[in-house]
């Protein structure tokens, strides 16, 4: 699938302000810093589409972005445990992401990202949890693949595979990335694509 325009609409405090539309949304999370933003520029072809940092917590919102006109969103969400804030703005972000998560009707597939040089995180870990007890079909992303060499690349990943088997059986589907060689972006779109596929067919 090719991505003809990417076109961002709106930051939304919470689901009542998000744009209207009938359109399929796929929503990315993970924890600050992991590359969200990075990666949907990767996907759009737009490094300015949406905002990437240095510094971790900054994306507050939910930020929508269309795609070819409209035909399916990609979603930026907050990223969730950075330590760094306070308990009430921790308290009202995960509010903030579990009421669009459980209540977006358009929310179709959310890729949860994780740092591909990283052991597996009990945020993480607890996070995909409740995404299963609460049935929201989910996939993972795994970023900055850039960052290691073939075989190291390898290894982490089937020791993060091998410990989320502990937990889930099938397995999640994942994908390896890179937002800075562009690795996985095919996959990823071809992947949407096959998801925006089964749904007008249904
Ligand atoms: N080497 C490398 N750096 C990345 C990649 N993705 C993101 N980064 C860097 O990681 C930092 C955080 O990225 P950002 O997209 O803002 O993360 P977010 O907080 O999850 O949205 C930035 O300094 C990015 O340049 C990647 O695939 N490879
Ligand atoms: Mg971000």
């Amino acid at each position: 699938m090719t991505i003809k325009n990417a076109t961002y609409i709106k930051s939304s405090a919470f689901i009542a302000q998000c744009p209207e539309h009938h359109a399929p949304e796929y929503a990315f999370i993970g924890r600050s810093n992991v590359g969200k933003s990075s990666l949907i520029n990767m996907l759009a072809g737009n490094k300015k589409l949406a905002k990437t940092s240095a510094t971790p917590g900054k994306t507050l919102l939910i930020n929508h972005f269309e795609i070819n006109g409209g035909a399916w969103y990609l979603v930026d969400l907050p990223g969730y445990g950075f330590a760094k804030r306070s308990k009430t703005e921790r308290a009202k972000l995960e509010n903030m992401i579990a009421g669009y998560i459980l209540q977006r009707e358009q929310l179709t597939n959310l890729f949860v990202l994780i740092d591909c040089r990283h052991e597996p995180q009990q945020v993480d870990l607890e996070f995909m949890q409740w995404l299963g007890e609460s049935g929201i079909p989910f996939s993972i992303v795994f970023t900055k693949a850039d960052k290691l060499g073939k075989q190291a690349l390898g290894n982490s990943i089937n020791a993060y595979m091998k410990r989320l088997a502990e937990d889930w059986e099938p397995l999640p589907p994942y994908i390896v990335t890179s937002a800075e060689t562009r690795q996985g972006r095919d996959e990823l779109l071809d992947y949407i694509e096959s998801i925006n596929k089964e749904i007008t067919q249904s």
